[in-house]
């Protein structure tokens, strides 16, 4: 750690503030360079923990930039988790006010819900799967508060992510039910095709990136407890959305997720 606990809490309440304010505020990897990537989780921690204390539950774990369209658009390497918030759950076919964000952008994803813990370190893509209750299609609204979504990987962690909301829906389905590595997805927006993407495009398999999660989280002590519902990341790159945007993405095997911004 490079950063003093002073630091680390001051720079939680900025960027949470900067969040529930809808504003933009500048890298924060630019008054600090030194932080490193301990300092930059602690903050993000420190944030999941002023919202717990005012009654914030969180709603599920994301891994982010798994695959390489996101890796490729955001400039980074390295694959990052974060958290979701109870708040940021919104309905299948809901219209979302764009003005509850600072500048979002959605991501098609591919989620489970686990029904047994999984524990690193040595976690592996065969413990996933033996792990998954269902998987789910899911969106995720990501929303920077960095100025024009522009961050290095240290960042973002102590950003929780870009994590603002998230849409669940479609048809739940066994893991062994399909093959999350040829699932293929189509995202729309009004009406033409966005961007296309199979499961694979998540670090080979959307469970291996489920693995790398619990592997990461052994690094600090902790473990994915059963019942977790997991985003495993954006298996094509970010889509920017404006009011009058209708977003449909169509999953293999799982049903569409509709939405539309206003
Ligand atoms: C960081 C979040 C990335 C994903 O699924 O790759 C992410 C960002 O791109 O702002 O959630
Ligand atoms: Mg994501």
């Amino acid at each position: 750690m490079k950063l003093d606990p002073g630091t680390i809490a001051s720079l939680a309440e900025h960027l949470e503030t900067a969040e529930l304010e809808r504003r933009a505020v500048a890298k924060i990897t630019d008054a600090h360079p030194d932080m490193d990537w301990d300092d930059a989780y602690a903050i993000q921690y420190a944030i999941r923990a002023r919202k717990i204390a005012r009654g914030v539950r969180v709603a599920g774990l994301k891994m982010g930039l798994t695959s390489r369209a996101k890796m490729k658009q955001m400039g980074v390497e390295v694959p990052v988790y974060g958290f979701l918030c109870d708040y940021g759950a919104i309905a299948d076919g809901a219209e979302i006010r764009c003005d509850r964000f600072i500048h979002p952008r959605i991501e098609a994803e591919i989620a489970v819900v686990t029904n047994r813990p999984l524990r690193g370190p040595g976690c592996h893509t065969g413990a996933v799967l033996a792990a998954i209750d269902f998987v789910v299609p899911a969106v995720e609204i990501i929303d920077s508060r960095y100025e024009s979504f522009r961050f290095d990987l240290k960042s973002v962690i102590a950003d929780n992510t870009s994590a603002a909301g998230f849409v669940v829906g479609g048809r739940a389905r066994a893991a062994q039910e399909i093959d999350l590595r040829t699932l293929g997805v189509v995202l729309e927006k009004n009406g033409e095709v966005a961007e296309v993407a199979a499961g694979a495009a998540v670090v080979g398999h959307p469970a291996t990136s489920v693995a790398m999660l619990a592997n990461m989280l052994a690094a600090r002590g902790e473990h994915i407890a059963a019942g977790t519902f997991i985003m495993t990341g954006g298996v094509t790159a970010a889509v920017a959305v404006a009011p009058g945007d209708s977003i449909n993405v169509r999953y293999q095997d799982l049903g569409t997720l509709s939405m539309r911004f206003v």
